[in-house]
């Protein structure tokens, strides 16, 4: 047997230590690296039970898009990160940086993300109206809050395929819009871009077992799930 190269050795405990260090969360201690610990996506925990949202979104629906679906996403992207492909420092500068990812990484973190939002943007008991300063921006632009719900519900419908529409906070405007697939308008890649405030998931996986194709009536019903205090937590 040919004896391992002491090059070949100290090369390869290199390449262990670095991938070990990329995982390694930095400490202000004498023993911190230089190089950044990579962020890694996180599931949240879900705000509310599985059929806390019926009968809006059935319980069977929640369950299975939150561990099977949601879990996967972020699962699937640490695994790129891990993989040691892409070592950003939090979400903004990995959505920043979506014209540069595998399509797995942009794919998943996408996933990743906006279910976690999604989660938050609804709540059981939810729907009614704004108030406030996001009150006054809705009238100001689409003129009522139906008017908003109106071309919100269009951007739902008009995604042909799976993606999501979205409610964003663009250069001080309110904008409405919709993404495909996995995308979101935090991405650099994204045509529609913004801060979201609402979001909704048109993926049928979202609402087939309860709507089947009836995408029309999973959006309407969807709006007395809208958590308004979260959209305008994230509109101030
Ligand atoms: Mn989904």
């Amino acid at each position: 047997m040919k004896p391992i190269s002491r090059r070949k050795f100290v090369k390869d405990s290199i390449k262990v230590t670095a991938a070990a260090s990329l995982l390694t969360p930095l400490t202000s201690g004498a023993f911190a690296i230089a190089e950044p610990a990579p962020f890694l996506f996180s599931q949240i925990a879900l705000p509310y039970a599985f059929n806390a949202l019926e009968p809006n979104i059935d319980a069977m629906t929640m369950e299975i898009h939150y561990t099977k679906h949601h879990a996967a996403y972020v699962k699937n992207v640490n695994d790129e990160i891990a993989a040691g492909k892409f070592v950003y420092e939090n979400e903004k500068d990995f959505f920043t940086n979506a014209s540069k990812l595998s399509a797995k990484a942009k794919n998943n973190s996408g996933g990743a993300w906006n279910h976690n939002f999604f989660w938050q943007i609804m709540k059981p008991n939810g729907g009614g109206a704004p108030t406030g300063k996001i009150s006054e921006a809705i009238n100001g632009t689409f003129g009522s809050l139906e008017k908003l719900k109106e071309e919100f519900t269009k951007a739902a419908m008009g995604r042909f395929g799976s993606g999501w529409a979205w409610l964003v906070s663009h250069e001080g405007k309110l904008k409405i819009g919709s993404t495909a697939n996995q995308d979101n308008p935090l991405m650099d890649s994204s045509e529609f871009k913004g801060v979201p405030l609402l979001g909704i998931d048109v993926w049928e996986h979202a609402y087939y077992l309860k709507y089947q194709n009836k995408r029309n009536e999973y959006v309407a019903n969807w709006w007395n799930t809208v958590n308004w205090d979260e959209a305008t937590k994230r509109f101030s």
